[in-house]
């Protein structure tokens, strides 16, 4: 299994729903490690560089909007095949699609308010993890429970 890094926001409705600690929770109780976390505001700019790619569709404006309109929590993980994981343990983009036991599927009930972002590629997650974060920001750290996490 690949050590990989992943990056993931706590989106506005979630802050604002109080659903931090639940989020947080699930990815501890998984044995992913935190490596960077803040809560921040995020501007326009910043906004239409993470959603660069959709740019273009038809929800790219209600996208941006809906990011910038409260803060938000930045966080990486680290951990084994991390990005698919924890884009498992988020469930499919549409809540009302995404199976019950994810946070999508338990927290959200639309597709315009749903709870969270996962980078979707190794790729893409390199570029949003330098988009949101200065190498500083990240620390390089040992957990006790590490050697339990792998055989
Ligand atoms: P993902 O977040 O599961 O990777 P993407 O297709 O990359 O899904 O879309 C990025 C974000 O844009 C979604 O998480 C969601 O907030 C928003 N979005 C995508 N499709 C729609 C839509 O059809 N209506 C409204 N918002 C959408
Ligand atoms: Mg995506």
């Amino acid at each position: 299994m690949e050590k990989e890094r992943t990056f993931v926001i706590i989106k506005p409705d979630a802050v604002q729903r109080g659903l931090i600690g639940k989020i947080i929770t699930r990815f501890e109780g998984k044995g992913i490690k935190i490596v960077a976390m803040k809560l921040l505001s995020v501007s326009k700019e910043l906004a239409e560089k993470h959603y660069g790619i959709h740019k273009g569709k038809q929800f790219f404006d209600s996208t941006v909007k809906y990011i910038t309109s409260s803060p938000v929590v930045a966080i990486v993980l680290e951990g084994n095949n991390a990005i698919e994981m924890v884009r498992g343990m988020m469930g499919k983009t549409d809540p009302q699609k995404a199976d019950m036991g994810t946070i999508r599927g338990d927290y959200g009930q639309f597709i315009g308010r749903n709870i969270v972002h996962g980078s979707d590629s190794p790729e893409n997650a390199e570029f949003e993890i330098n988009l949101w974060f200065k190498p500083k920001e990240i620390s390089d750290y040992t957990c006790i429970n590490e050697e339990w996490l792998t055989d």
